[in-house]
């Protein structure tokens, strides 16, 4: 294993802060040098959240430059690009055509996909721990009807199923690429697929199925990314419920900051509820949450570390919230990994402790899930989140993930989220 001299608290922080400093735009923090030169939309509300005890202007600078790349219909777009570096990434804005787009935002490059809406959480946790109270405030009163629209739009456009929970139309909306949650509804895409020749290069991620990825997206933009088509046409839709716990989770976070910016919370407090039952009644079997292929019209058999995705709601019924706790702590997670906390069950056959998310432990799906056991009062399960996650950054440096069993860096090093969490997790 990697390992390095542990580092004390203060160094620690420092060494975060150096991060921070070095992938900062000028208006945004990038989540590493090289690999990803854009601003990456749940990367920069995890930077939102690991600066807000810190730096009130610096967090909040955050979101709204990535709320600059929202578009009209309500959607925040999961990179919004930088001109500088334009095609320094595949697929990068010429694959996209954002321009093309009515609703598009004017004069800056986007891509046509979201990613899990954390937004609203994330300004929330800015707000309660800013230490600029003015600051926060304006920044709520300007940013809550943006983040209204986001939810607006996820409600109208992505109820793909028709029961309450928003779709996600692509494993980048996920977040987590290439989670073996998406196997079986991209295998299912194999005979159409074929049609296309993808012009990207071989995948960064072995196992990412490429040049399906991009297919889907030529796709959905040739169809002007239009929701008429994603609801009856696009072949992948899931219900992911990490994505819809995290939207919860906003919700709640929306009913909190509705008064600040002088709104009603109670049509949040109403989504959040029907959310709630929606998560239940359609994702819930065997004692966990599972992604719902909609395509397929069936549960995906595997446990991810998206399946505790709920958890972050605090009105979830305390038997659903045990059951899952218990499958958390089990040999299937984190009893049998010395390094909390494996992105897919270790029992599994896709399991791969070395491959993206279909193995590795991550910081900010940790942090999540530490988060999701402090709102339940599970202390101790909270305590050990927050120390082994500290563990993996000492150890290994501030990389993008872990492996679950030696603790080893993967990825990326210099990982914005992985830095940004780290100030957090030391407060
Ligand atoms: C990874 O995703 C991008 C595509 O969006 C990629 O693989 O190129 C994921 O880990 C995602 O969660 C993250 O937001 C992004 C940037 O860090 O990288």
């Amino acid at each position: 294993m990697e390992a390095r001299a542990a580092v004390d608290d203060a160094a620690l922080g420092r060494e975060a802060w150096s991060v921070l400093t070095a992938n900062w735009t000028g208006s945004a923090t990038v989540p590493a040098p090289g690999l990803y030169p854009h601003q990456w939309n749940w990367d920069s509300t995890f930077v939102a959240i690991g600066l807000a005890r810190w730096d009130t202007r610096r967090a909040g600078a955050e979101l709204v430059s990535l709320l600059a790349g929202q578009w009209r219909t309500g959607m925040v777009p999961h990179i919004v690009f930088r001109p500088a570096h334009a095609e320094g990434y595949f697929p990068g804005p010429s694959v996209w055509r954002s321009e093309d787009h009515p609703d598009s935002p004017h004069g800056v490059r986007t891509s046509g996909l979201t990613q899990p809406p954390l937004h609203a959480f994330a300004l929330w946790w800015v707000w309660r721990y800013a230490t600029d109270r003015d600051t926060a405030a304006a920044l709520v009163r300007r940013l809550y009807p943006m983040l209204a629209a986001q939810h607006g739009y996820l409600a109208a456009a992505r109820d793909l199923g028709g029961g309450g929970l928003a779709a996600i139309v692509h494993p980048w909306e996920s977040g987590m690429d290439d989670s073996p949650a998406w196997d079986a509804p991209l295998a299912a895409l194999t005979q159409v697929h074929r049609t296309h020749r993808s012009a990207g290069p071989p995948g960064r991620h072995p196992g990412s199925n490429p040049d399906r990825y991009v297919w889907l997206v030529l796709r959905y933009r040739d169809a002007g990314y239009d929701p008429a088509y994603l609801r009856q046409e696009h072949p992948f839709a899931v219900e992911d419920p990490m994505f819809n716990g995290i939207w919860l989770a906003s919700c709640q976070a929306l009913v909190e900051l509705a008064p600040v910016a002088g709104a009603d919370p109670g049509p949040h407090r109403e989504q959040a509820e029907h959310i709630r039952s929606a998560l239940l009644e359609r994702l819930w079997d065997d004692g966990a949450f599972h992604a719902r292929d909609l395509r397929g019209g069936r549960l995906v058999p595997v446990c991810t570390v998206g399946s505790f995705g709920p958890m972050l709601d605090p009105g979830l019924p305390s038997e659903r919230v045990a059951q899952l706790a218990r499958v958390l702590e089990s040999p299937r997670f984190m009893g049998a990994a010395g390094y909390p906390v494996p992105s897919c069950e270790i029992r599994a056959q896709e399991f791969d402790r070395s491959c993206y998310w279909r193995g590795p432990s991550w910081v900010n799906t940790n942090w999540l899930l530490r988060r999701a056991a402090a709102v339940h009062g599970l202390t101790t399960l909270a305590h050990v989140l927050g120390t082994c996650t500290l563990r993996l950054v000492r150890q290994g440096g501030f990389r993008e993930c872990f492996d679950p069993f030696d603790g080893s860096g993967r990825g990326s090093r210099d990982f914005s989220w992985s830095a940004a969490l780290t100030l957090d997790l030391l407060a």
